[in-house]
């Protein structure tokens, strides 16, 4: 995966009329980024956010999130790519925020498995064709193309990858690949920490376990999965972690966040 600099990310967005800030549904706010927002307004773009994995969070709880983000003057929608649904409204909103403006050049942004690929996909359909490429953009943006996605609206191929601090507590929940975690332990026990307070049977659901240690939780996955380390024999707690991140990211783990109020 190649992650964008914020140099890039200003690139793309140049590049486009509206921009689709992509965020998981089941943790909105954790997956938004002002510094993107603060890009595209200080740009003259438009930006509608977009909730995906509608489908793991129930509707009354996406309806008060986008309230909120609307009520602080972002215009919002959600949908769940993964099974196209939402789409069309997708569409219309990006007419509207768009304005007057024809043809609409869209750019789709956000952090790593936020889905930002699937909705590319769902906006592209089966009949779409690449039009053309932009020629001599340096880098990230080299290979850059546009699809026709609707009469009068084309998305750049290429989504911007929101860069993740290394190293940050954050970094495993917006998605920074589980391999590359230097330490997993750490996030993973926030992102327990977060299932047991918003779900607890969120974590008993994917693993049939009732602690509420999140420590003894990553150490019960590597006893029952068999992973030990080499030289100590303790329970490889380093895998058991990565798991828990990955099975966070495909929905296995399934919690999310409520609005405050
Ligand atoms: N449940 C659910 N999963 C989704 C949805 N959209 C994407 N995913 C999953 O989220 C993961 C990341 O999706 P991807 O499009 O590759 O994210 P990207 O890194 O932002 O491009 C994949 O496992 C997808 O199948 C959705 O609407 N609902
Ligand atoms: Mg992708």
């Amino acid at each position: 995966m190649i992650t964008a600099s914020w140099r890039d990310i200003r690139r793309i967005v140049r590049m486009a009329d509206v921009v689709l800030e992509v965020v998981d549904a089941r943790d909105p706010v954790a997956t938004r980024s002002r510094r993107l927002e603060s890009i595209v307004g200080g740009m003259g773009r438009r930006l509608l956010i977009v909730m995906n994995k509608a489908d793991m969070v129930p509707r009354n709880i996406v309806e008060r999130w986008k309230r909120i983000f609307e009520n602080s003057g972002y215009p919002t929608v959600y949908v769940s790519a993964k099974s196209r649904l939402g789409t069309r409204v997708l569409r219309r909103a990006i007419r509207m925020v768009a304005g007057n403006r024809r043809p609409i050049t869209v750019a789709v942004v956000g952090y790593p498995k936020v889905g930002k690929s699937t909705i590319i996909n769902a906006l592209k359909g089966r009949k779409s064709a690449p039009t053309s490429p932009i020629p001599g953009s340096p880098g990230y943006t080299r290979h850059v193309q546009f699809y026709r996605v609707g009469r009068d609206i084309r998305v750049i191929d290429t989504p911007g990858i929101l860069p993740v601090r290394r190293g940050s507590v954050e970094a495993a929940i917006r998605g920074l690949p589980p391999e590359e975690l230097r330490n997993p332990i750490k996030p993973a026990i926030v992102l327990i920490t977060r299932a047991l307070k918003h779900d607890p049977a969120s974590i008993r659901e994917a693993y049939g376990m009732d602690h509420d240690d999140p420590y003894k939780i990553l150490e019960e996955i590597a006893v029952r999965r068999g992973w030990f380390y080499k030289k100590s024999g303790e329970p490889n707690v380093e895998e058991a972690a990565r798991t828990i991140i990955r099975d966070w990211h495909k929905g296995k783990i399934n919690f999310y966040v409520a609005p405050e109020t």
